[in-house]
């Protein structure tokens, strides 16, 4: 027997929550009772909507988890089926006598066929589009049927591959491990490109409902869209105009208001056509308050509510929450070339942030709760900027409602990654209307710093010059031209064509990284201007000190691998898989150059520890130094770059990667890292030949005054010598405070046995950096004994440590128990103590006798 939802209750229990508050007007989800199965056999089996065929035949019992050791293996012919969903509600009178009865599906995923009560509503060809369905006069009052029948992504991927008839390039598309050949069918279909694999992700092929299924009724009137265009923003007046997209079953009069705050802010009287209809309304906030960026200022947002009223009372209305800024993409002619930065309230803003992924290979898993964390963790690291990558998906609105809270500025690609796509007609509407869909449903938020065409389709193509990562030399010159027309149509007409006509002239990037807006300046030298993509370091093999030497105007990737935390290793593999050659650890490293590289770059500068936990910590370490060495170049290089985007924040499923926290969002040392060195105020000293070159700085609006103090000390904790001056660092710039001599500093002692500590205060202390002659590998550590003593304080549990030597990168772990660590990975400095915060639900007793450390000795 199925679940019967009943809308109606549903419908008035959920009115508040779901902030329908006309009478007019029915909202409801029709999530529950679902049930699925392979397509045309086997029983019908309980399904989650929204949810993924993966996750319902996990959920029933049917795969092993796809994440654990090969299991990925085995689940490939899941994608070469098909699937089908059904479930029934029912109606009851007050919904079937409404005029207008819509059913939308939010996103579903992806060739799917729908049917109410046995009536073909549509077919569907997109994951990232909403689909509407008009069911007035097909949804009956009593029990209705939906039904969903999907195709497999991949055979009707193949179809439109033969269709289409040339082999595009896609380098990321695991066609082989997904027993497709050499079929990289990815491209042909609007669906995350990352589901068919990428250097860090399985191929895992989804289908299902992944979005909710909306049911909404409503007589009369109904308020479709409000944008809030933002034509003039400045601290004493900001210009507003709502553009209110209205439908109305009949010419009519009606008023319309704006309301924010409880207070009406403006009332018109309107005619309405029967149909759609499309008003402006300008409007200004006085003295408003603006939204900064995280580190700037206050995130301040307003609510707008758009009224239709007539005699009979309010006929509908809608809500939008967004915040009060100018946010622009600036470039300018300058001595160096073309500048490339965002510009926030009129303050030039460095970003600091990250490159993001999806959270899951299973989209339908990422929780409000784990948006606002990757969010907040960003925020936490004293990031500003996220870019949400274009080989993943148009996130969910909870994600950009957290950016608009935690201050974080996106930059957000169209879903277009490392490959070329085709150009045929239904493709391109498709893509057409996919970005209008996108861009009008977060078009609203106040994060949206930047739209981008692509990733790095333009650098591999390399349009007009050899090169490029060869894709060009499997085509004929007819056939080039073919691939890039397609290229030039979505990237320079479609996309910049709908960011114009449905954004308030929100900046527009073909691709990232390009040197300009040109399809012939795709970015490889992008160093006097555009964004760049550096991957010297990681894909190159060149030194972490090459960070310093490539400029950059804004660095939107780069980034070095580590593996997972050990606790999420634990969770995918077995004692007996712990060898990083071992297969199941490999399965779980998707570069290509993966373990190699991570162990080359170690011995570079550390030691290798054979012990393979050892070794997966020191991976963090190097990661860690990576992250550094990467972030202060960039910011060292202010104002001639104005960008430092890691790659990346997070991961979709355990793995070995670039990212700084991992599936289980546990924070590697990289974001430790990112924390320390985004700070407001940073000190970034660098040996330059002899020299210690001290750097600081700012992101502050006015100068700083503090004092700049340099100790050197023996591992022993003895002072060797210690020099100070007064420090001016000036407002939002980098600037040389001081250089000093190597052997003056040194006085006579061995570079293999001293630490000098930079230190920067202005009242407080503003930052600390360890800097240290010789590269790890070559210090002389002596073997360090630690003290530790774990506390609670006003319901806060904490842990003071020291040590009697120098101890580097030293880790707290509890083993089996998530435990976040304030800090962690850090240098102890004999004679000093530090008092760490440890958020866990371990008593201090329990603390005390679980925590485990490690470090460099
Ligand atoms: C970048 C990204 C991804 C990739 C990463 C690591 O350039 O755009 O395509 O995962 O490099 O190789």
């Amino acid at each position: 027997m199925n679940k019967i939802v009943w809308v109606l209750f549903f419908g008035c229990i959920t009115w508040g929550i779901i902030g329908c508050s006309t009478e007019k007007e029915i909202r409801t989800e029709l999530n529950s009772g679902w049930q699925f199965r392979q397509r045309d056999s086997g029983t019908w089996l309980p399904a989650t909507v929204p949810g993924t065929v993966h996750t319902d035949l996990l959920a029933n019992g049917k795969i092993e988890d796809p994440f654990y050791r090969m299991n990925e293996l085995q689940l490939q012919w899941i994608d070469k089926k098909d699937w089908e969903y059904r479930t029934e509600f029912t109606v009851l009178e007050e919904i079937g006598e409404k005029v207008n009865q819509r059913i939308t599906f939010t996103g579903l995923d992806t060739y799917a066929d729908v049917y109410l009560n046995g009536e073909k509503l549509g077919s569907t060809d997109n994951m990232f589009r909403t689909w509407r369905f008009d069911v007035a006069g097909k949804l009956k009052v009593g029990r209705n049927e939906l039904h969903v029948v999907f195709a497999s992504p991949t055979l009707k991927g193949r179809e439109e591959m033969e269709r289409y008839g040339l082999r595009l390039p896609a380098d990321n598309d695991q066609s082989v491990r997904g027993e497709m050949g050499d079929d990289r069918v990815s491209v042909y279909t609007r669906k995350a490109p990352y589901h068919y694999g990428w250097d860090w992700g399985p191929r895992l092929v989804t289908s299902g409902i992944w979005r909710p299924v909306v049911l909404e009724a409503w007589n009369d009137v109904k308020v479709e869209d409000v944008f809030v265009h933002q034509p003039s923003v400045t601290k004493e007046e900001a210009q507003l105009i709502a553009e209110v997209c209205v439908n109305s079953d009949k010419q009519q009069n009606v008023t319309m208001a704006i309301v924010s705050a409880g207070k009406v802010l403006l009332q018109e009287q309107k005619e309405l056509k029967k149909g759609e209809n499309k008003i402006s309304i300008p409007y200004v906030i006085r003295n408003p308050r603006l939204w900064w960026s995280n580190g700037l200022g206050k995130q301040n947002l307003y609510d707008f509510t758009i009224q239709v009223t007539s005699e009979e009372g309010v006929l509908a209305e809608k809500k939008v929450t967004t915040g009060l800024r100018s946010l622009k993409l600036v470039r300018q002619k300058d001595q160096w070339g073309e500048s490339f930065g965002f510009e926030l309230n009129g303050i030039p803003v460095f970003a600091k942030g990250a490159n993001a992924i999806p959270n899951d290979v299973f989209l339908p898993r990422v929780t409000r709760d784990l948006y606002e964390k990757v969010v907040s963790d960003a925020a936490n690291a004293n990031m500003n900027m996220i870019r949400v990558w274009g080989g993943g998906t148009y996130e969910d609105d909870a994600f950009y409602e957290f950016c608009d809270k935690y201050g974080i500025m996106v930059w957000q690609d169209f879903m277009f990654a490392c490959a070329m796509y085709p150009g045929n007609q239904a493709f391109l509407d498709n893509v057409r209307q996919e970005a209008i869909d996108n861009v009008t449903r977060i078009r609203n938020h106040p994060c949206i710093a930047l739209w981008c065409g692509n990733n790095e389709n333009a650098l591999a193509w390399r349009h007009g010059a050899p090169g490029g990562w060869g894709w060009k030399n499997a085509f004929t010159k007819e056939e080039q031209d073919t691939v890039f027309k397609a290229y030039y149509t979505v990237f320079h007409e479609i996309l910049p064509d709908v960011v114009k006509d449905y954004t308030d002239g929100d900046d527009y990037w073909p691709s990232s990284p390009m040197a300009g807006s040109e399809p012939d300046q795709h970015g490889l030298d992008g160093t006097t201007s555009g964004d760049q993509h550096y991957w010297g370091v990681w894909h190159g093999f060149r030194p972490l000190e090459s960070f310093d030497e490539a400029t950059t105007r804004f660095c939107s990737e780069y980034g070095f691998q580590s593996f997972p935390a050990m606790s999420t290793i634990e969770k995918y593999a077995l004692p007996e898989d712990y060898d990083i050659e071992s297969e199941v650890m490999k399965s779980h490293q998707r570069s290509y150059i993966g373990n190699g590289r991570i162990l080359d770059y170690m011995k570079m500068y550390y030691r290798v520890p054979e012990n393979f936990e050892q070794f997966i910590y020191m991976t963090h370490v190097l990661q860690g130094l990576s992250t550094k060495m990467a972030i202060e170049a960039h910011r060292r290089n202010m104002p001639y770059c104005m960008g430092s985007l890691i790659w990346q924040i997070n991961d979709c499923w355990p793995v070995a990667s670039w990212s700084t926290t991992d599936y289980y969002h546990e924070w590697k040392a990289a974001h430790y890292v990112m924390r320390d060195c985004f700070k407001e105020v940073i000190v970034a000293p660098k040996w330059e030949g002899d020299s210690l070159a001290v750097y600081a700085v700012s992101d502050r609006l006015e100068d700083t005054r503090g004092m700049l103090s340099i100790k050197v000390l023996d591992f022993y904790g003895n002072l060797i010598f210690l020099t100070q001056r007064g420090a001016n660092i000036p407002a939002n710039t980098s600037t040389v405070l001081w250089k000093l001599n190597r052997d003056s500093l040194l006085v006579g002692s061995s570079e293999k046995e001293v630490v000098l500590v930079v230190r920067l205060q202005g009242g407080q202390v503003l930052d600390e950096k360890n800097v240290y002659c010789v590269y790890h590998k070559d210090l002389d550590l002596p073997v360090p004994h630690f003290s530790i003593q774990a506390m609670e304080e006003n319901g806060e549990k904490f842990i003071q440590v020291s040590s009697n030597k120098l101890a580097c990168n030293v880790m707290f772990y509890i083993p089996g128990v998530s435990t976040f660590f304030s800090d962690n990975y850090i240098d102890i400095i004999p004679g000093r103590s530090y008092k760490i915060k440890v958020e866990t639900d371990l008593s201090p007793a329990q603390i005390r006798e679980r925590i485990r450390l490690r470090c460099m000795y």
